[in-house]
């Protein structure tokens, strides 16, 4: 490389928009400096490329272990520009400098953590030592280098060599982002090498969860409070979906509100495998229906409880087609069949261009977002004063549940998918939490009562007259006090009880339901939701 010339140092595994990248860069006189299978895409890109090997004067060593790890790289990049001596060192060394350094690190999650196939010494091996030795060097040295870890910043960075941008920001920004990456890739090393490790009882291994805030939100849970929405870095490292980086495609900005709500109607939808419709508020699932026909589960969803559905939030695990969407603009109000109904958020996996297009007919402000499905085996973080508690999400679905029969009398087929659809309703719904369902409909729910009786007697009212005969779930055992809560479900007119068992009331409960003929179904599962 010629000593004062521009040079730009690229090393990637994620190769996007290389050629982009490096023709780019040619046009504007750089001199790129690559290592091999970089060096090897750029060429045949048609780009003129100077191999690490050069600049080095030194092989690549040790299996690849050492490549870009040699003064001649790390000097160019970390040498302080307005210090005489760090210059003169250079000069005396014959170590040109580095202005631009973009790599990324090799994708370990996605290819040892997540297929857990690879042995322990192949994931030992793709332990990337250089390229965040590189990234860190150049992030602290920003001031005179500029630092590229991901390939849509590359429009910005040519667009600001071309003089078209403001300067020290932008390179504080790809700093920072830099070091996003870099943490981001060491808390997938550690994770995995936890799990690894024999004994790796703790749960989790030190927390490092890199954050990314996504936006400023207008205020908090009320208009006092300040307030932000961060993304998790390390899941969408693995893009492992959910709400807080679903896309908003239409409508008024995202509240605080709305995303704990959306999420709650986004988790209990993405529960189900059929056509299914979950009308949320206030983090509470007040409508939840599956059918073949997904606009029968909507209506059906929303007549649950349509007092509650107004300004609620709707969700589907199915794509909103033109046919959806009119219905979900049109449908009027169950209570006074006029008023349309008015919703805050719509969320599915996604959108016909013309189902999207009949919403947005719907209003200005509503927001519809399309969101991933969370992956399984996801960390779920909540803050106590002073501190945090994690735990695994609670991922279990029917098929991993044993819903053993403990009454004489024996649960028909449809009793027992009436049940197993209660669960996963009940799963949603805040403690203590019941919830009375028959023919994949949810009918009644209580919520967030101290007192499990008082949870059953809300959802006993809003059911009304169709819970004869229909199934009611309970996210934990009845401790069948003097006057319980099996007796009064017994008394009035329920069909089947699914509750995970477990209280030394237990006999109390299997006698009750024997003695008025209703099936008993134990978990040996709890779902709390506090
Ligand atoms: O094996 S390393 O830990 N040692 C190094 O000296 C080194 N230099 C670059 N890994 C190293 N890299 C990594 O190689 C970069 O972080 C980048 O992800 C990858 C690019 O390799 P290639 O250009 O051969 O595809």
């Amino acid at each position: 490389p010629l000593s004062g010339g521009k040079q730009a140092l690229i090393s990637l595994s994620d190769k996007s928009d290389l050629a982009f990248l490096g023709k780019g860069l040619q046009d504007l006189g750089y001199t790129i400096v690559s290592t091999g299978g970089t060096a090897s895409a750029l060429e045949k890109a048609g780009v003129s490329v100077v191999k690490v090997e050069e600049v080095t004067k030194f092989p690549e060593m040790l299996d690849g272990r050492v490549k870009t790890l040699h003064p001649s790289i790390h000097g160019g990049i970390l040498a302080r520009r307005d210090h005489n001596h760090h210059m003169e060192a250079l000069e005396k060394h014959g170590i040109s400098t580095f202005d631009i350094v973009v790599v990324n690190l090799y994708p370990f999650y996605e290819k040892v953590t997540s297929t857990g196939g690879v042995s322990f010494e192949d994931g030992i091996e793709n332990i990337d030592i250089g390229g965040p030795t590189m990234i860190r060097a150049a992030a602290k040295n920003h001031k005179d280098v500029l630092v590229v870890v991901d390939h849509k910043d590359y429009p910005e960075l040519l667009q600001f060599l071309q003089g078209k941008q403001d300067g020290e920001q932008f390179r504080r920004k790809l700093a920072w982002k830099a070091f996003q990456h870099v943490a981001a890739y060491d808390s997938a090393v550690s994770e995995w090498l936890w799990r690894q490790s024999a004994g790796g009882e703790k749960f989790p291994p030190a927390l490092t969860v890199p954050l990314t805030r996504i936006s400023t939100l207008r205020y908090g849970e009320n208009p006092h409070q300040k307030a932000s929405v961060y993304a998790d870095d390390s899941l969408s490292v693995v893009n492992a979906g959910g709400i807080a980086t679903a896309i908003q495609h239409h409508g008024k900005e995202m509240s605080y509100n709305n995303y704990l709500d959306a999420d709650a109607a986004w988790n209990c939808v993405s529960e189900f495998r059929s056509p299914t419709c979950v009308v949320v508020k206030h983090t509470n699932p007040c409508g939840v229906a599956s059918r073949a026909d997904i606009l029968e589960a909507y209506r059906l969803a929303v007549r649950a409880d349509p007092v509650s559905a107004f300004g609620g939030i709707v969700a589907f695990n199915t794509e909103v087609d033109e046919d959806l969407a009119r219905e979900i603009r049109e449908f009027r109000s169950p209570t006074d069949g006029e008023t349309r109904m008015f919703y805050e958020i719509v969320v599915a996996p996604g959108y016909t261009e013309k189902g999207l297009e009949v919403l947005r007919g719907k209003s200005k402000t509503l927001r519809i977002l399309e969101a991933k499905k969370v992956e399984k085996g996801m960390l779920s973080l909540r803050q106590v004063g002073g501190g945090w508690l994690a735990q695994e999400s609670d991922d279990l679905v029917p098929e991993e549940i044993d819903f053993k029969v403990v009454s004489e009398k024996q649960p028909q087929e449809g009793e027992l998918r009436d049940a197993e659809f209660a669960w996963l309703c009940v799963k949603h719904v805040k403690s203590n939490a019941i919830v009375i369902a028959k023919n994949n409909c949810m009918l009644g729910m209580g919520s967030g009562q101290p007192n499990r009786l008082e949870s059953l007697r809300i959802a006993f009212r809003k059911a009304g007259q169709e819970a004869q005969g229909a199934a009611l779930a309970s996210d934990a055992f009845f401790p069948f006090a003097w006057k319980d809560a099996v007796e009064e479900a017994c008394e009035s007119g329920i069909g089947v009880i699914a509750e995970p068992g477990g209280s030394i009331r237990d006999q109390d409960a299997i006698d009750c339901c024997n003695k008025y003929g209703v099936s008993l179904l134990f978990t040996n599962v709890r779902h709390f939701r506090h």
